[in-house]
C-alpha cells in the first residue's frame, strides 16, 4: 500500500512539473500570432491527464536520466496528444463540441484557426524536442525524433485514424482490425512516451524492448478501459437500455467481447505490461503505478 500511495504521490508532482512547463512552452511574439498561440494553449492547458509526458519522464528516471532530460519531449508528446484531439474532433472527423467538459477548439476559434492551431503544436513539437534537450548524447535526440515521427504518420496516429474511419459504420469488424486501429490511433503515443524516456535515460536495446513489450500492452489497455469506461459511464448518464444502445453502435471491446470479456482482457494486458517489468524491481515502481492508473481511471 505505502509504495502505492508514494507512486501517486510521485505521479501528481511529475504532473505539477509538467503543467508549469507546458505553460511555458507557448508565448506570442506579439499581436500578430496572439490568435494562433491562444488557441494552441487552450487546448494544451485544457485540463489532460498528463499521462504520456509523465510516463516518459519515469521511464527516462528509471534508467538513470533525470526530469530535464525527458522534459522537452514530454511536452512535445502533449504538444502531438493536443493537436490530434483537436483534429479529431473537426466537422471532418468526429465533428465534437465539448471535449473534457469545454467547447471544442473549433467551437471556440473557428475551424481554419484550429486547423492551423493543431499543425502549429505537431511542428512546435519537434522543434521543442531539437533546441531544448541539452545534457544528451545527439544520437539518442536524433532516435527519439524518428519515433515521434513514426508515431504520428501513417504507421502511427494518422495510420490509426484512417483505418477507424475506413471501418466506420460496418458492422463486420474484428478484434484483429480493433487491435490495428487503437495500437496505432492510441498506442503509437503511449509506446513513444515510453521507449523515447528510456531511450533518453540512456537503456540498452535489451532495456528498450521490455519497454515496447510493456507500452504495447498499457496502449491496448488504455483503450479496452476507455471503451469499458465509455459503455458504464454512458449507461450510468442516460439510463441502461439508452446508454447501451449508443455502447453498441461504434464497434468497441464491449461489443466485440461483453464486458466481462474486455475486463478480463484489460486485467491480461495490465498483468502483461506488468510481467515485462518485473525484471526492474522498485525502480518500476512508477510505471507500475501507471499502468494501474490507465485501468482504474475514472475519466
Ligand atoms: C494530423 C498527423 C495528424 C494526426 C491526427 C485525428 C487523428 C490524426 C488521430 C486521432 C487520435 C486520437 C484522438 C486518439 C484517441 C486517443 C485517446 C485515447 C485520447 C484520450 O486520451 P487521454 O485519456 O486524454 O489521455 P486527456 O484528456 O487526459 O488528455
Amino acid at each position: 500500500m505505502l509504495p502505492l500511495l508514494l507512486s501517486r504521490r510521485y505521479l501528481y508532482s511529475k504532473k505539477v512539473v509538467v503543467d508549469q512547463a507546458l505553460e511555458a512552452s507557448i508565448m506570442p511574439v506579439g499581436p500578430q500570432n496572439q490568435k494562433i498561440c491562444e488557441s494552441m494553449k487552450y487546448s494544451l492547458m485544457a485540463g489532460g491527464k498528463r499521462v504520456r509526458p509523465i510516463l516518459c519522464i519515469a521511464a527516462c528516471e528509471m534508467f538513470g536520466g533525470t526530469d530535464e532530460d525527458a522534459m522537452p519531449t514530454a511536452v512535445a508528446l502533449e504538444m502531438i496528444h493536443s493537436m490530434s484531439l483537436i483534429h479529431d474532433d473537426l466537422p471532418a472527423m468526429d465533428n465534437d463540441d465539448l471535449r473534457r467538459g469545454k467547447p471544442t477548439n473549433h467551437v471556440v476559434y473557428g475551424e481554419a484557426m484550429a486547423i492551423l492551431a493543431g499543425d502549429a503544436l505537431l511542428s512546435k513539437s519537434f522543434e521543442h524536442v531539437a533546441k531544448f534537450t541539452k545534457g544528451v548524447p545527439a544520437e539518442r535526440v536524433v532516435e527519439v525524433l524518428r519515433r515521434l515521427g513514426e508515431a504520428v504518420g501513417e504507421l502511427g496516429l494518422a495510420g490509426g485514424q484512417a483505418m477507424d474511419l475506413e471501418l466506420e459504420g460496418r458492422d463486420d469488424t474484428t478484434l484483429e482490425d480493433l487491435r490495428w486501429i487503437h495500437r496505432h490511433k492510441t498506442g503509437a503515443l503511449l509506446n513513444v512516451a515510453v521507449c523515447a524516456g528510456a531511450i533518453l535515460g540512456g537503456a540498452s536495446p535489451k532495456d528498450v524492448a521490455a519497454m515496447e513489450t510493456f507500452s504495447d500492452a498499457i496502449g491496448l489497455a488504455f483503450q479496452v478501459a476507455d471503451d469499458i469506461l465509455d459503455c458504464t459511464q454512458t449507461t450510468e448518464q442516460l439510463g441502461k437500455t439508452a446508454g447501451k444502445d449508443e455502447a453498441v453502435s461504434k464497434t468497441t471491446y464491449v461489443k466485440l467481447m461483453g464486458m466481462d470479456g474486455a475486463r478480463a482482457e484489460a486485467r491480461r494486458l495490465v498483468d502483461a505490461a506488468l510481467g515485462a517489468l518485473e525484471p526492474y524491481g522498485e525502480r518500476a515502481a512508477a510505471l507500475r503505478a501507471l499502468a494501474m492508473f490507465i485501468i482504474e481511471r475514472e475519466n
